[in-house]
């Protein structure tokens, strides 16, 4: 990103009455019924209003299937024009921040790297449109915690392969997705080819029993993903692909001889950078037992060095997260880790807000986490030399398999614990970080997901019909 946030685009985020009147509807190729409006207010500041979004209704996701057209432009058009988006991105990164920090509660660090991969998902799919005639209706049904990134990555990549795209933003960050999507219709993809439907997990599912879908491109939790699979299944033609990225139970294993100034850096980066609501960060450390009091000293030093805060002040490092039903799920979980004596660490949170302090919960291993909690919340356990086998068996075990860090300075090591973990996205001795676009397609295994396919190549949806007259019906990936 050519661009730092200016201090203009900073204001811009922090004036509360610079433009109070977002707003945001279906955005369709044709007329349809749409459904009452929502205020959308600021996660770190719950009184201020943000703007209004009309959601879409069932009948509004059937109007638009059957308005969807495939964008029949040539591969060097949809090049030029997903790069004149990039521009507009760039160009509007004010506004964008402004939204990213107000309806997201994204910090100026976090914002500027979201704008910054969604940029890169768009220059990277330019590239890769190629001059395979398009043929499908493709829906993208994005989660709120990369409102700006991942909604542009899935669709960056369906129109690039020239597929119509019906896309479906989470319900908490439509504003975001309104944005992007005049953005790009801006740049001049046609409305047919790109149509916004904001709403709840109704609007998803009416997309994804469509039988006029082609195919789907998920993230969001494991349980959504499996009722996707089941509605499409019963309604879609059977070779209907489905791309899905979803939750983890990411953990990071720190041995005796690992650099710990490295790796407290790379965990506290991992486990805290945007609240924790990413489905890559670091949720259950494993350090080894000799070194792990000086370690765990180390660690709850830099935790205190995070500052709170509302996401417009620059000196901000952790934001709100999303909404109060999500604050209030956290903080039961870290009660219930004080009353069983087992909180390490916490920091102080400001007073209003969806804000949940960052902490630091000792677990006896990754078997105790039942679920992924959403938030800066990191377990730590210690490992002798002997467990190491049996540390990785535990971790593979959960049956998730997105990320996995491991610290060390013993090359035998790293090939041995490589060698037997599963997970999608490994990273050694450096931060637990999600898809570097283009370079590292990212992406989880087993409960995680469909394998490593966001941000790179094969998250290019493409499809052919078999032949016109197959029986069943089926689509060709
Ligand atoms: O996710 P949902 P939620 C995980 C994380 C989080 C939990 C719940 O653990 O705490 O999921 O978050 C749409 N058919 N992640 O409730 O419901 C929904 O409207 C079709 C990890 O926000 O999965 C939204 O657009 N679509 C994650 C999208 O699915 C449906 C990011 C995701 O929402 C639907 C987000 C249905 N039946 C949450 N129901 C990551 N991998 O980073 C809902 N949706």
């Amino acid at each position: 990103l050519a661009h730092r946030p200016t201090l203009a685009a900073v204001e811009l985020a922090r004036a509360p009455f610079v433009q109070t009147e977002w707003t945001a509807g279906p955005v369709l190729a044709t007329e349809a019924p749409v459904a009452a409006s929502h205020t959308v207010t600021n996660p770190a500041n719950p009184e201020e209003i943000v703007g209004e979004v009309t959601f879409a209704t069932a009948d509004t996701v059937a109007a638009a299937v059957a308005a969807a057209q495939a964008w029949d432009a040539d591969a060097a058009e949809r090049r030029r024009i997903l790069n004149a988006a990039a521009d507009l991105y760039e160009e509007n990164f004010g506004e964008i921040f402004a939204l990213l920090a107000r309806e997201a509660g994204k910090s100026v660090p976090d914002a500027v790297a979201e704008l910054r991969e969604a940029v890169d998902f768009l220059r990277y799919y330019a590239s890769r449109a190629d001059a395979t005639p398009p043929q499908g209706r493709f829906a993208c049904i994005s989660p709120w915690n990369f409102p700006l990134a991942i909604f542009t990555g899935q669709i960056s990549a369906a129109l690039a392969a020239g597929n119509a795209v019906l896309a479906k933003p989470a319900e908490q960050t439509s504003l975001i997705s309104a944005r992007a999507v005049a953005l790009l219709h801006e740049a001049g993809v046609p409305r047919a080819a790109l149509q916004l439907l904001p709403g709840e997990g109704d609007v998803g599912a009416a997309l994804t029993s469509n039988p006029g879908i082609d195919g789907v491109a998920f993230t969001g939790s494991t349980e959504t993903a499996q009722l996707i699979h089941r509605a499409m299944a019963e309604n879609l033609a059977p070779g209907a692909p489905l791309i899905a990225e979803t939750g983890g139970l990411n953990a990071m294993i720190v041995d005796s001889t690992a650099l710990p100034e490295q790796a407290v850096d790379a965990i506290v980066e991992s486990a805290f950078q945007s609240a924790g609501q990413r489905c890559s960060a670091l949720r259950c450390l494993y350090v080894q037992e000799d070194i792990a009091e000086s370690f765990t000293e180390m660690l709850t030093g830099a935790m205190d060095a995070l500052r709170l805060g509302a996401p417009w002040n620059l000196s901000t490092d952790v934001g709100p997260v999303i909404d109060d039903e999500a604050r209030q799920g956290i903080a039961s979980y870290i009660e219930a880790a004080r009353a069983g004596g087992r909180l390490i660490k916490e920091l102080p949170t400001p007073g209003r807000g969806h804000f949940v302090p960052p902490v630091l919960i000792r677990v006896n291993g990754i078997a105790e986490m039942e679920r992924e909690i959403f938030g800066p919340v990191l377990h730590i356990a210690t490992f002798k030399s002997s467990e190491l086998d049996a540390v990785v068996d535990a971790i593979n075990a959960t049956g998730y398999g997105l990320t996995f860090g491991l610290q060390t300075r013993i090359d035998d090591r790293v090939q041995h614990v490589t060698d037997r973990i599963h997970a999608g996205n490994v990273y050694v001795n450096r931060n637990q970080i999600g898809a570097i676009v283009g370079s590292q397609p990212f992406g989880g295994e087993g409960m995680s997901g469909t394998g490593p396919k966001a941000g790179g190549p094969n998250y290019l949806p493409r499809f052919q019909r078999h032949d016109a007259d197959n029986a069943a019906g089926a689509w060709d990936k």
